[in-house]
């Protein structure tokens, strides 16, 4: 600090600069050799790139899970400012989330949930910017967000699964299909019947989901597990790691075989399937059979227990991790119709297997033929060539390395994932570290300390750590996407009558002891003032927020009924109580809308019962 305030004190300010250019232009020379790519604009100071000053927006949106939380967050990259919070299948105080009639509906009574995976739509190969689907791995669900409003819109339940973990969707041409795993073997029909602790009957399933509909296509079931979800980039198949190919329940017997599988669907004979009826029919859903032996599926052995399986950007390539062995596997995509027509055996897919690390997790990539893979148990992301990795494996002798850099996290690093790296597009600027534990590295909060999100420069040759992010528990994974696919999608506000309820009038109806109240909400005042109902009557609130005003959100909480939520402009929301509670209660707006705010609140009478 003194040393360089002493310098500038020497310095005009245009030396500074004139110098502080060279030695950019330098530094990246001394790190990369590979200068950045110029999709993220330079910033006209000239300061670090990955800085976002006060006022300016970022780069990138980041969509992460947000793990048990059961949320999405939404945050700005490379500031790595959170900027919106999704609730998804948790309930949310905030916004309402769990509490409304529109979102009761969709959560079925279950306010619990675990996010690993959201990925985005796509057109051709790269994001097109209108839904996320997120995994529930505790409650078997899967839901949409659109991202338009960037809100929950639908939830689905996954039959015959437990362990609902890695989702994908299609990337070619379009996103039609969506697929999701289910990382637990189960019995197909888990009713509690028969002999339902006899392991060797349980399997997994590969479930295939209309995206738009949001209907279950079908189900195929395999004898083993099934773990992280891809899909390529010609619509032709789908990929699941599974490291229980044992078909164990205990870890020991899990970790019997020193080989399990990634499990390639095929689609085109999926669908042949489904259209010869070569399916049977079990609680309404068509299961087809992809068993070792089925024409549907490919089981290419992978060294023990692996976890990701992630598609480089030039759709060439899947790799999947081996979290017990110190390798990634990196299968030819282009070989895999000789396999399934069997002409090759699914072990000669494999064109590569670099030794990287320990306890190899995700891989994402750069765009630049370069993969990154997370090593849980060395605490590092490790860079390497694929090329490399391939051309050594074809040599014997070779005594080379394909590993190009590593770089030590800040600890245990599960997911990570490169900007635009799961779309054709990837650009190799930044890639997110998703620590698992943060130990020494924020404050301390108590016994359980936040994880630890880690912003890389990934432009050179050598990955530099720019920034430590705090997170509540516990992002899994996330994407990364360029700003100008998501921005202009982003509504500022709704059409009014996309709620079948919106209302401009406030009004009263009662039909017996049902009560409906229309209510609107325009800053400072609700549409009424006063509503009086008699205890035990059910009632309703459909409040609609009329303000003309973009970003003015107003609240709605009923004092001692446990209601609270907010209603974005237009947006129009509803909620049913019963009246229990005899006495005067406020109605208040939660959400500071305009200086008389306070004032922004109407009585709620209930008459108590003779
Ligand atoms: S899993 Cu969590 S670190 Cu559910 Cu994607 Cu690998
Ligand atoms: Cu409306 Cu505060
Ligand atoms: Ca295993």
């Amino acid at each position: 600090m003194y040393k360089y305030s002493l310098i500038k004190n020497l310095l005009s300010r245009w030396t500074l600069l004139a110098i502080g250019s060279i030695a950019v232009v330098f530094a990246a020379f001394l790190i990369g050799g590979e200068m950045a790519p110029q999709t993220v604009e330079a910033r006209s100071d000239g300061a670090l790139r990955t800085k976002v000053h006060p006022g300016e927006l970022d780069d990138y949106y980041g969509f992460f899970s947000g793990g048990h939380s059961g949320e999405i967050r939404v945050l700005g990259l490379p500031s790595m400012r959170v900027l919106k919070r999704v609730p998804v299948f948790n309930i949310d105080s905030g916004s309402g989330w769990g509490i409304t009639n529109e979102s009761k509906a969709l959560l079925g009574g279950l306010y619990v949930g675990d996010t690993h995976h959201a990925h985005g739509s796509y057109k051709d190969g790269t994001y097109d910017g209108k839904y996320l689907w997120v995994n529930d791995k505790a409650n078997n669900r899967v839901a949409r967000v659109r991202i338009d409003y960037l809100e929950t819109d639908a939830i689905i339940s996954i039959p015959h699964v437990q362990g609902t973990h890695g989702l994908f969707p299609q990337r070619y041409p379009q996103t039609d299909w969506l697929i999701v795993n289910s990382e637990f073997r189960t019995p197909l029909v888990n009713d509690g019947r028969g002999d339902i602790a006899d392991e060797s009957k349980y399997g997994g399933v590969h479930t295939v989901i209309d995206a738009n509909t949001m209907e279950i296509i079908c189900q195929v079931m395999v004898p083993t597990n099934l773990d992280l979800a891809a899909t390529d980039y010609q619509g032709r198949y789908s990929f699941a790691t599974s490291y229980n190919s044992e078909g164990g329940a205990t870890i020991s017997e899990m970790l019997a075989a020193d080989r399990d599988y990634l499990v390639v669907f095929h689609w085109a004979r999926i669908k042949k399937a489904l259209a010869d009826g070569d399916f049977k029919v079990v609680d309404g859903i068509k299961m087809l059979d992809g068993s070792p032996g089925s024409d549907l599926t490919l089981y290419v052995p992978i060294p023990k227990n692996p976890h990701g399986v992630n598609i480089s950007p030039d759709g060439k390539y899947a790799v999947a991790s081996g979290k017990v062995s110190p390798t990634a596997s990196i299968i030819a995509i282009d070989k895999l119709e000789a396999a399934f027509n069997g002409e090759l055996s699914p072990a000669d897919t494999v064109i590569g297997e670099p030794e990287i690390g320990l306890g190899p997790l995700h891989t994402t990539f750069d765009g630049r033929g370069n993969a990154y893979t997370s090593l849980f148990i060395d605490s590092q992301v490790v860079k390497w060539n694929i090329q490399k990795a391939i051309d050594i494996y074809k040599n014997p002798q070779a005594t080379d390395t394909a590993v190009v850099d590593r770089l030590d996290v800040h600890y245990q690093v599960g997911h990570t994932m490169a900007s635009m790296a799961e779309t054709k597009e990837a650009d190799g600027n930044f890639l997110v570290s998703l620590n698992k534990i943060s130990k020494d590295r924020f404050l301390n909060v108590g016994p359980l300390k936040p994880e630890n999100d880690q912003l890389v420069d990934i432009s050179g040759k050598k990955m530099v750590l720019l920034k430590d992010e705090p997170a509540y528990i516990e992002p899994h994974d996330c994407i990364i996407v360029r700003r100008d696919i998501i921005e202009p999608v982003v509504k500022h506000r709704p059409r009014m009558d996309e709620h079948p309820l919106a209302t401009t009038e406030s009004s009263i109806e009662r039909d017996g002891n049902k009560v409906t109240v229309r209510l609107t909400a325009n800053a400072p005042v609700y549409g009424l003032q006063k509503i009086e109902v008699n205890e035990k009557d059910e009632v309703t609130f459909i409040v609609t927020n009329n303000d003309e005003i973009p970003d003015l959100g107003h609240g709605f909480a009923v004092s001692d009924y446990n209601v609270n939520f907010v209603v974005g402009p237009f947006q129009t929301k509803s909620v049913t109580f019963i009246a229990d509670k005899p006495g005067l209660h406020w109605i208040y707006c939660t959400n500071f809308c305009h200086a008389l705010h306070l004032e922004m609140r109407m009585r709620l009478i209930v008459k108590a019962k003779a």
